[in-house]
């Protein structure tokens, strides 16, 4: 949905500041939205996986895990289709408040696209460079975001979400290195052209949510202190805006309308969008694996 209709309709929760902020710097945090009931129903999930984590010795399509995973010491990067992996994850991403939040930025219609539990491990859990989202998985419109909710405090010392004001108006970068593999980041060519200097930290205490448009620059840095910093990060579109391409990780809710009605038309945003590599044939594990991965090829 275009965003000057979305800004005809009164806001549900958020104040008109607020969303006109989201607008202009392509980001928003809006702390301690999430309340002390979810958080100890998404925490217990939390827990109940990392238990179950101890098990396992390497990845599979639920786990990311670092490379020093063990049981005594679990260390997972990442719970891919976390909506698929527990139903509390699921009735998370309905809830009618979040979808309110998703609303006021989106419009009234939303389709549920994809989701992660992105964990942050204490002493070391990997930075992520700075990249945009939609090069992942290109839409017919830019009217896609992702909800972030912290689950625990969140300060600059545990490698919080670091977002680059307004670059949502500005060019969408390639994602592959020059011998054209998919690196999931900004070339260092590129990220010399951004004002990094005006990187903004999200942080906030549990509950937090930051919603971050599909184009703004972001990342985040290492996790140096000794909490880990657990993010449930769902992706939402307008529903009339639509995947060009199979979702790196598809749940089986990828598709679902999650509020309003099915829209009768498409809305296509004319845009130079690089077809990301056929996530259905190569596989995709995470963000963190692609960017390592394209960092080791870099060292080679
Ligand atoms: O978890 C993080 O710090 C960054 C997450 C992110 O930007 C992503 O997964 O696309």
């Amino acid at each position: 949905m275009l965003e000057e209709r979305v800004l005809e309709r009164a806001p549900l929760v958020l104040d008109r500041r607020a969303r006109n902020r989201y607008f202009e710097d392509g980001f928003l945090t809006v702390p301690g939205y999430v309340g002390a009931a979810w958080l100890d129903r998404l925490r217990a999930v939390v827990a109940a996986k990392v238990e179950a984590s101890r098990a396992l010795s390497a990845s599979d399509d639920q786990f990311d895990l670092a490379p020093d995973h063990c049981a005594d010491k679990p260390n997972i990067r990442r719970l891919r289709k976390a909506v698929d992996q527990h139903p509390e994850l699921w009735a998370f991403a309905q809830d009618p408040a979040v979808v309110d939040l998703v609303a006021d930025v989106l419009g009234p219609d939303l389709r549920f696209h994809s989701s992660k539990l992105n964990f942050k491990w204490s002493d070391g859990g990997d930075a992520v460079q700075w990249h945009q989202d939609i090069q992942a998985w290109p839409h017919t419109s830019f009217s896609v975001l992702t909800f972030g909710v912290y689950l625990d405090d969140t300060s600059a010392e545990q490698g919080p979400l670091t977002a680059l004001p307004g670059t949502h108006r500005g060019p969408l970068f390639d994602q592959f290195d020059d011998s054209g593999r998919w690196t999931g980041a900004l070339s260092a060519r590129d990220v010399a052209t951004l004002p990094t200097d005006r990187a903004v930290d999200l942080c906030g205490p549990a509950g937090t949510v930051v919603l971050i448009d599909c184009r703004v620059v972001h990342g985040s840095a290492v996790n140096h202190s000794s909490r880990l910093r657990p993010l449930f990060l769902n992706v939402y579109s307008s529903a009339d805006t639509l995947p060009l391409t199979p979702a790196p990780a598809p749940t089986t809710r990828t598709g679902v309308l999650v509020r309003g009605e099915e829209p009768r038309h498409v809305h296509m945003e004319p845009y130079p969008a690089r077809l990301p590599p056929r996530w259905d044939q190569v596989g995709y594990r995470s963000i963190f694996a692609a960017q390592g991965a394209a960092q080791a090829v870099a060292m080679d």
